[in-house]
């Protein structure tokens, strides 16, 4: 594995996956998400693993999909790779996934860490959407995730202005459930994933899939909607244009087309 480090038994049946491409605040890119889809499936089907954290680095949970990868992409190319197979993974994992999130969760880092089952995060953590910023939306739930986590307003602003919440923010929010000093966002993590991990596996997976059930039905047709979205900037000049500009750090010129 080059961009995650798995730890199997950071604490007994508890399980710690990090990301790890830090010079570029782990962002993720397709391989990444392949060796995280395969850490998922393994640590899924591990009886000595009870809880999975999923967590980055000080600076970085992740700042996105990797940019690089998509700014020249077409929609159809998009459209044909389909890469949405290792995000369902996270999705369809059968055990609580805390998100440890630390400094950046934008774009697909946002949506990963709200993918997760709750998010415990330091105080550095700023949450936020910003594919407006670069000619796109977000295409791995966060229109859906967002919204049913902090309600429409809210969304609509972070959503549309691309602004960042700060820990606290998202926290008094909803979309983060314990915030913490850098120093100790980790270990309380881990602590919460203990206490999860001493009772019984079978009633916690049923739980985390009842309560997923509450608005699973709704959640897939959202996301069907939101990949077509999503594929569909990739049509425009725009994203063609706001990637381009990210990739060359200027400012983007919008034109509508
Ligand atoms: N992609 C690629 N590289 C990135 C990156 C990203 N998302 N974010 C940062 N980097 C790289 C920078 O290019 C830079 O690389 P070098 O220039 O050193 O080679 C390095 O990381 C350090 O970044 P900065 O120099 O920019 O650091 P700063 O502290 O000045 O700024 C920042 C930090 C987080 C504010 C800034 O890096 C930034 O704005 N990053 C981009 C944030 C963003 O726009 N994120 C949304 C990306 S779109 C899908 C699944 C998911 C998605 C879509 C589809 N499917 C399955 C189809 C999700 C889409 C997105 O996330």
């Amino acid at each position: 594995m080059n961009f995650i480090k798995v730890t199997e038994q950071v604490e007994p049946f508890v399980a710690l996956i990090e990301l790890n491409r830090p010079k570029e605040l782990n962002a993720l890119n397709h391989e990444l998400m392949g060796e995280l889809h395969q850490a998922l499936v393994q640590l899924d089907a591990n009886e000595a693993v009870r809880v999975i954290i999923l967590t980055g680095n000080e600076k970085a949970f992740a700042a996105g999909a990797d940019v690089k990868q998509m700014a020249d992409k077409t929609a159809i190319e998009m459209v044909m790779e389909d890469r949405f197979k290792t995000w369902d993974q996270i999705k369809n994992t059968k055990k609580p996934i805390i998100g440890a999130v630390s400094g950046f969760a934008l774009g697909g880092g946002c949506e990963l860490a709200m993918t997760c089952d709750m998010i415990v995060a330091s105080e550095t953590a700023k949450f936020g959407q910003p594919e407006v910023r670069i000619g796109t939306i977000p295409g791995a739930g966060g229109t859906q995730r967002m919204t049913y986590a902090i309600g429409k307003a809210k969304s609509m602003e972070l959503i549309l202005s691309g602004r960042f919440l700060t820990a606290n923010e998202a926290q008094s929010y909803g979309l983060v459930n314990h915030v913490f000093p850098l120093e100790t966002y980790l270990i309380e993590a881990i602590k919460l994933a203990k206490e999860i991990a001493s009772y019984s596996p079978i009633a916690v997976q049923l739980a985390k899939e009842a309560i997923n059930h509450t608005f699973e039905t709704h959640l897939e047709e959202g996301l069907a909607f939101e990949r077509k979205s999503f594929y569909l900037t990739f049509a425009s000049n725009d994203q063609k244009e706001g990637m381009k500009a990210f990739i060359e750090k200027r400012t983007p010129s919008y034109t509508g087309k």
